[in-house]
Parts: structure tokens; C-alpha cells; sequence
């Protein structure tokens, strides 16, 4: 019959970065038979399609930036504490050699939509070149940022220069050198896109709508040696450890103390140390526990930051765009940005802000951008528009749920998960760094591999069991839900348009996205779902 030819998998992974390496490699080892498709032509994921220029990571730092195996690390040591897209590209090919990965990938091989079979337990999986592929297991592992954000602005399509997104930046590169250049957007790539090309542009226009509070990065050059004393030493391994156990997966956590539990002189000398000797994200997420969900509070970390940001840029307009006395929304409920020399090259004279809120784009047409300001003619537009994140990615794919309904559709009034890795009706599915699960509040590395590391384990006992059909349990999803919710309401978090509640996508619903909640109570309920018997599931046991 014709279904013969259909080649049949264990495991189906789509994507190929972090999330897909650390599910195949375990998987493979318990004698699945396992592949991974990828859309790109090589591995990387969101470093395969971001590689603009200044991309680089601007989370958590080296050695937690990684997958967490000492059989990987032992013979790779990143350059600088924070890698940019080009070491990103030589650490995924040491894992592809290390792990003979590229014998189980296929490129340029682009899922786009799945039904199950009820009669196999199977997920018949279907690609744009037509193929067709049966698993058991069917992984989507395509993360929070697959689907790029391009506004409607009127007349895109007149200009007569050259037009990129940052987030499918062409891999051959872009000349950006003495031209007249237009950023619009000032996220996380927008940031570091305009601190890497504004200096030798001739001359840079910044089309800023909301500013972003830049934490310092403290970037350095690592010395191959010293990292190799650490990881003999065990360092490397304990850092690991403390990110499964930390509320981001990172190094360090919350402070023990509220804002006002310290007096004002040592106030700032605790923001000093996290803002100015540490850097990092840990202005973010190693300040005083009440920041994120006191307005006083809250208040006290954005004056210190601001008044950081006055000191370095002198032009007074500029500084009130970059970090304004009223502040537009909380500190810290948007993507903070780790810059380099980001006010430095905003300060530059031939750089120029235009405050969207003000001067809002009317249209784009054949010579550059009009605003209510006037004319910018320019040479190339960058749009540093963002993502229809964390839902987007798994939304546009055509999975069809047991009563044939899509993700999208089931999604429609709002977005239902159990513990953000699978959806009620779509058994025997689990996704990766997606909706509901730490994501956005968490190191990329470590949520992806507590999510991997349960799954392998999960699969294991399935398999002993005998069981081929899975899926998460409709009271599951509810009080995952009730959860989510609880833990966003009591926080600042839904003061601000972010992407962390889908606010940067008109008409999108706005909604807790990311579970803010921690990953140790992530990891908790993960493994309490598969108690008594599978608690949280239901299986096709006997
Ligand atoms: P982000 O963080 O979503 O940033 C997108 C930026 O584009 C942001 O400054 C937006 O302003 C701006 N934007 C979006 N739509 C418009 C329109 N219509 N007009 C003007 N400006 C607009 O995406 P990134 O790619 O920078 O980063 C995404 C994440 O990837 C990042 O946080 C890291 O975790 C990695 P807004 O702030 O909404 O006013």
C-alpha cells in the first residue's frame, strides 16, 4: 500500500538549535530512532537566522550559555563571556562533531503541518517538498522567536533602497558602511544593531516607539587557560547544577531583601554592584525580591538606572528619548538589552532619534521614511520589529488536534497548555522554549534541558509500560492556567506592551505567555504530573 513508503520514526524533532541537540542526543541513546528536520541549511536555530550584525548572546553569560555536558565543554571554550552568532556557528558545529549529529538532521526541510492517526498512534508529519513521515513522538523544537513581526507601515513596498528584518538577516552579509541607514525598532536587536553599524554610517536615523532600559553587558575576552583551570576544577559542572535551581536557571537568583529593607547609602551601593561591577542581567534578576512587583520599589531601581544612563549621554533631548523622567512603564516588565557602547554611539552626531510617540511613521516610500517630523531620506531601512513570540512560532504550523482543529484555532481565545511542553488533544506532542513553560524568564540552555531531560525520561518509562498514546489532561491545562495567572497578576509585569504578554502584536490577545513562576516549581510540577500513575496524563494503559 501506499503507506508503506512513508518512512516511520520513533521521534520526530522539528528545528535544529539548542532545544533538538539536547532532545536527539538523549533520545538516540535510549535506541529511539530519532531524526531532526530543519527549515535553514544548517544548525543554529535562532543563531542561524538572526545573524545581523552585533548579534550576539545578551542573557546569561559563559558558562551557563551552553549545553550543560562536560563531554561537550571539555574541548570547547567560548572567546568572550557573552558569544556573538559567529562562535555561536563554531560551537553547533563542536556539538555536531562531538555527537555525530549531522547524520540525523535533514536541511532545507520545512514541517508544515501534522495530523494524527488515531488507528497507529502516529503523528503523519507533512513537509513543503511533499514528503511524508510517521512518528510516534513529534517534538516541535522551534523555540519563542520563528516568526518574525513585520508591521503593516504604508508603502514598504515603494522604497527603492534595500530592506531588511533583522531576523532573517541574508548569511552572505550586508554593506553597511558609510550609508544612510534607518533602524526602526529598538528591542534587543534593534540595540545591538545600531551599537555595531552606527559608527561607520554615514549617517543613522533611530525610529524609537518605546525606549529600552540597556543594562551594561561588562563584556570581556575569556583566557582559554584560566577556563580550562575551571573546569577542572569543577566549575563549569556546579554552575550547571545552581541554574536548575534558581528562579531564571541562571547562576544567581533574587535578593532576600525588599527595596526598603536596606537604607538609602546602601541601596546604592547594592544597585552600584549589580549594575556597574557585575553587569548583566543582574540589575534583573539578582535585585531586591519586591522589584518586579512593587511600584516604589520598582521606582527606585528605574531612577538609578536612569540617572546611570544621563551620565553617559550629554546631548539632554537624547537622554530624556533614552531614559525619560516619567518612566513609560516599570523597570524591568520589557526585555532589558545588554549594550556595550550603546549610548556612546547614540551620542554620536551623525545619529539621530525620531520618537515614534510623538512623530509616529506615516508612511515608507522610493527615498526613505516620512514622519510627522519631515523626511528621511536614507539607503537601507532595518526593521528590528521583533517577533510574533512565543505562541507565533507553534501557532503558524498546521497541527491538527484529535478533533482536527489547529493550534491556532485552539488558541484563539487564549493560549491552553499543560506545564508548557503539550496541549490536551494532541497527544504524544511535546514542544520546546515555547508557550507557558519559563521561556522568556529563563536561560535558553537550562529550560530547554530540563524540558529535554524529562521527556527522555518520561519516554523511558512509556516505553516500559507500554504505552503509545499520551496526552496531557484537560484539568491539567486548567490549573496550569490558574497558575500562570496567579503568579503574573500579583506582578508588574502586565503594566507594560510587551511581547511577554503578546501586547507587541496588534489584535493579539494579551495574556501571560511565560511562566513567572521559576524554574524549580517548573521542574517540580513537571515531575509530579508523572506520579501516581501518570497523574496529569491520559495514557492508553491496560
Ligand atoms: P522586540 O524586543 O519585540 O523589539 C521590537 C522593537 O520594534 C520594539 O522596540 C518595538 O517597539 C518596535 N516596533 C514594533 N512594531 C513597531 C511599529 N509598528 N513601529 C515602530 N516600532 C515598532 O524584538 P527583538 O528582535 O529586538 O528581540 C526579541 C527577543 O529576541 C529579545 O528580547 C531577546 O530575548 C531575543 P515597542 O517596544 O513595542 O514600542
Amino acid at each position: 500500500s501506499a503507506s508503506e513508503a512513508i518512512p516511520e520514526l520513533d521521534v520526530l524533532i522539528v528545528g535544529a538549535g539548542f532545544g533538538a541537540f539536547s532532545t536527539l542526543h538523549k533520545l538516540r541513546q535510549q535506541g529511539l530512532n530519532v531524526k531532526v528536520y530543519e527549515k535553514g541549511s544548517a544548525s543554529g536555530g535562532i543563531w542561524y537566522w538572526n545573524q545581523y550584525p552585533g548579534a550576539r548572546v545578551d542573557s546569561a553569560d559563559t558558562p551557563i550559555y551552553q549545553l550543560f555536558e562536560p563531554e561537550l565543554y571539555k574541548d570547547f571554550t567560548f572567546r568572550e563571556r557573552y558569544a556573538g552568532w559567529k562562535e555561536l556557528k563554531r560551537y553547533f558545529n563542536h556539538v555536531e562533531k562531538t555527537w555525530d549529529i549531522v547524520k540525523d538532521v535533514e536541511y532545507n526541510k520545512n514541517v508544515e503541518s501534522a495530523t494524527w492517526d488515531e488507528s497507529r498512534h502516529q503523528w503523519l508529519v507533512e513537509c513543503a517538498d511533499g514528503s511524508e513521515t510517521y512518528c510516534r513522538w513529534f517534538i516541535p523544537a522551534i523555540g519563542f522567536a520563528a516568526k518574525r513581526y513585520t508591521p503593516p507601515i504604508k508603502g514598504m513596498g515603494e522604497f527603492k533602497g534595500d530592506l531588511y528584518h533583522t531576523a532573517v538577516w541574508p548569511q552572505w552579509g550586508v554593506n553597511l558602511k558609510k550609508k544612510r541607514i534607518a533602524v526602526i525598532g529598538t528591542g534587543a536587536s534593534g540595540i545591538q544593531t545600531i551599537q555595531e553599524i552606527g559608527k561607520d554610517a554615514s549617517h543613522l536615523t533611530i525610529y524609537q516607539r518605546t525606549p529600552n532600559y540597556c543594562l551594561p553587558m561588562n563584556q570581556k575576552m575569556l583566557d582559554e587557560a584560566e577556563e580550562q583551570k575551571k573546569k577542572e576544577a569543577g566549575e563549569y559542572e556546579k554552575a550547571h547544577k545552581k541554574c536548575y535551581t534558581t528562579f531564571a536557571g541562571f547562576t544567581y537568583d533574587f535578593s532576600e531583601k525588599n527595596t526598603f529593607d536596606d537604607t538609602p547609602e546602601e541601596r546604592e551601593a547594592f544597585f552600584h554592584k549589580l549594575l556597574i561591577e557585575e553587569g548583566g542581567f543582574h540589575y534583573w534578576l539578582n535585585t531586591y525580591k519586591d522589584m518586579l512587583f512593587d511600584e516604589k520599589a520598582n521606582d527606585e531601581a528605574y531612577n538609578y538606572w536612569r540617572n546611570s544612563v544621563l551620565k553617559r549621554v550629554p546631548d539632554s533631548k537624547k537622554a530624556e528619548l533614552l531614559a525619560p523622567k516619567n518612566k513609560p512603564h516599570p523597570w524591568g516588565t520589557k526585555r532589558p538589552s545588554l549594550e556595550q557602547n550603546f549610548y556612546e554611539v547614540v551620542s554620536l552626531p551623525h545619529v539621530d532619534i525620531v520618537d515614534l510617540q510623538t512623530s509616529p511613521i506615516e508612511e515608507i516610500n522610493e527615498t526613505g521614511i516620512k514622519t510627522k517630523d519631515g523626511q528621511v531620506d536614507v539607503d537601507i531601512i532595518i526593521l528590528a520589529t521583533g517577533f510574533d513570540a512565543v505562541t507565533g512560532s507553534l501557532a503558524q504550523l498546521n497541527i491538527r488536534d484529535t478533533d482536527g482543529k489547529s493550534i491556532k484555532e485552539r488558541w484563539a481565545d487564549g493560549t491552553r497548555t499543560s506545564m508548557g511542553i503539550a496541549i490536551t488533544k494532541f497527544p504524544n506532542l511535546f514542544f520546546l522554549y515555547g508557550p507557558q513553560a519559563p521561556t522568556a524568564f529563563s536561560n535558553g540552555p537550562t529550560c530547554v534541558q530540563v524540558q529535554a531531560e524529562w521527556i527522555d525520561k518520561v519516554l523511558k518509562r512509556l516505553n516500559q509500560d507500554g504505552i503509545t498514546r499520551f496526552d496531557a489532561k484537560e484539568e491539567a491545562m486548567k490549573d496550569w492556567q490558574r497558575r500562570m495567572n496567579e503568579k503574573w497578576d500579583n506582578s508588574l509585569f502586565p503594566k507594560a506592551k510587551s511581547w511577554y504578554q503578546g501586547a507587541n502584536i496588534p489584535g493579539k490577545k494579551v495574556e501571560p505567555l511565560n511562566w513567572a513562576g521559576g524554574m524549580p516549581a517548573y521542574i517540580e510540577t513537571l515531575n509530579k504530573s508523572v506520579e501516581n500513575n501518570y497523574q496529569d496524563w491520559n495514557t492508553n494503559a491496560k
